[in-house]
């Protein structure tokens, strides 16, 4: 018995997202989605079109690689892969009544693959995905008539791999749609900003369109575990002063809210409070609040970082980098973009989370954001990339304690467990993997993959459940 608290069966694995790694943006009948217009990542304005700098387009090309990737990562011995699904290769504009067959026979293929591996497949139904037409033509999730545009979506997924996927999640981030209107709710963002009401009605629409894909899974996929996905981030008070943890209280209600909806099935009164005190009348009818009493069986999240918090408007100078706001935390270092780096802080949530819902976590995104450099070792190429298995390797120490804290969690996918397109950069400067791509920011490179030093350490992780972290 090695000494390790993580459990056998522990589901050791990576995880990617169709926008960020597949390209083949226009292939086989996909329509366009938000991310083809967004060559400059979260923040940058979007295109008419899609442009060629849009790194997107081609990603790494995994659309026509995926068996080599796949292969590489049952070489480190992965148990499991997180994988988007496109929405608009599925249905191109979003709308239609019938699905895009050769859509569905891509994602039949990546499924083989994994079958042959014996890797259990995670999959997102919708990661920051939504189809342009319907983000153009309805609104996007301001729309109310995007639930049966998404609830279709979903069955049509259920119905087809709902005897292959075991493991699913609703929506990859649900509480980013406030921050990352476009991104993440693909609804327009006009000179001013989107008003707050039709955000937040928006965020109704996504919760209700989440449970209700539950519910279908239910009738539809019975074996299927359907999970909530979240944006995960400790706040700690910036002083030990009463008001600061009142702001840390405030700033963690606005992320637990959507956790409590998805595991408790309806809206917590400090949210109806909030509500109040913005003036905001939310569109709630009777089959919504019988909808969202369909609650998940696990909770995932995504973890990077920590952020403080204070009451102080003097100290509010917003944490660099992240969109959830916090300001900076004086005892940590940060990435070279910002980032907090802080492994205990994954302890806190994987606390926090199943203290608060009593349900099995999932850790689906963890990972270094890196500039890595190719170099030769041994007549190979490689990265030597010691930062990033010290941050791994941190940050599963973490997942141990609270193993040993009675948590229960079901796996870890590192995030980008090959290099993709950064999301809020659009960059691929910012690596990930344990696998490097022979892909620049100019979009030069010969796609070719090679192993990075993490990845021996990833299979040896792997290989002894933990004990050798
Ligand atoms: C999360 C997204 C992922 C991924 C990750 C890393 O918010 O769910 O898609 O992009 O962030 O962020 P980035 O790629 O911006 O470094």
């Amino acid at each position: 018995m090695t000494n390790t608290p993580f459990p056998d069966g522990f589901l050791w694995g990576g995880a990617t997202a169709a926008n960020q790694i597949e390209g083949a943006y226009d292939a086989d009948g996909k329509g366009l989605s938000v991310q083809d217009v967004m060559p400059r990542g979260i923040s940058g304005p979007r295109s008419e079109t899609p442009t060629p700098d849009n790194l997107k387009l081609v990603g790494i090309d995994h659309y026509h690689r995926y068996a080599e990737d796949i292969a590489l990562f049952a070489e480190m011995g992965f148990g499991v892969y997180r994988f988007s699904i496109a929405w608009s290769r599925i249905f191109p504009k979003g709308d239609e009544t019938e699905p895009n067959e050769a859509g569905l026979a891509f994602y039949e293929r990546i499924l083989d693959e994994l079958d042959k591996h014996g890797i259990e497949p995670l999959v997102t139904i919708s990661h920051y995905e939504t189809p342009l037409h319907l983000a153009e033509q309805y609104g996007g999730w301001t729309n109310r008539e995007l639930i049966g545009f998404y609830e279709r979506y979903a069955r049509t997924l259920f119905e087809r791999f709902g005897s292959r996927v075991k493991y699913w999640l609703t929506f990859n981030e649900i509480n980013s749609l406030l921050h990352a209107p476009f991104m993440s709710g693909g609804i327009p963002i006009p000179e001013g900003g989107v008003p707050e009401q039709q955000l937040y009605q928006a965020m109704h629409h996504e919760l209700v369109a989440s449970a209700r894909a539950t519910r279908i899974a239910r009738e539809v996929a019975p074996e299927a575990k359907v999970g909530c996905m979240v944006l995960s981030m400790p706040i700690y008070p910036l002083t030990p002063s009463p008001d600061d943890a009142v702001a840390v209280m405030e700033a963690d209600h606005g992320n637990l809210v959507y956790g409590d909806v998805h595991t408790r099935g309806a809206y917590p009164g400090y949210f109806l409070r909030t509500l109040r005190e913005k003036g905001i009348e939310l569109d709630i009818t009777d089959q919504d609040r019988d909808d969202l009493t369909n609650t998940v069986d696990f909770v995932s999240f995504s973890y990077y970082m920590s952020i403080a918090e204070t009451a102080d408007p003097a100290k509010k100078v917003a944490g660099e980098g992240n969109i959830m706001g916090g300001v900076s935390n004086p005892t940590l270092e940060a990435s070279e973009w910002g980032w907090q780096i802080d492994p205990v802080g994954l302890r806190l949530v994987l606390n926090q989370f199943w203290d608060r819902w009593q349900k099995p976590l999932f850790i689906v995104e963890n990972g270094l954001g890196a500039r890595d450099q190719l170099v030769e070792v041994d007549g190979e190429k490689t990265v030597v990339d010691d930062y990033r298995i010290a941050y791994l390797n941190d940050h599963l120490v973490q997942v141990g304690e609270a193993l040993e804290d009675g948590v229960e969690v079901l796996g870890y996918t590192s995030w980008g467990c090959i290099d993709i397109v950064s999301a809020s950069t659009a960059q691929l400067s910012k690596r990930y993997g344990f696998i490097y791509v022979d892909r620049n920011d100019d979009g030069t490179g010969s796609l070719d993959r090679y192993r990075k030093k993490s990845f021996g350490w990833y299979a040896d992780v792997i290989r002894s459940n933990g004990a050798s972290l």
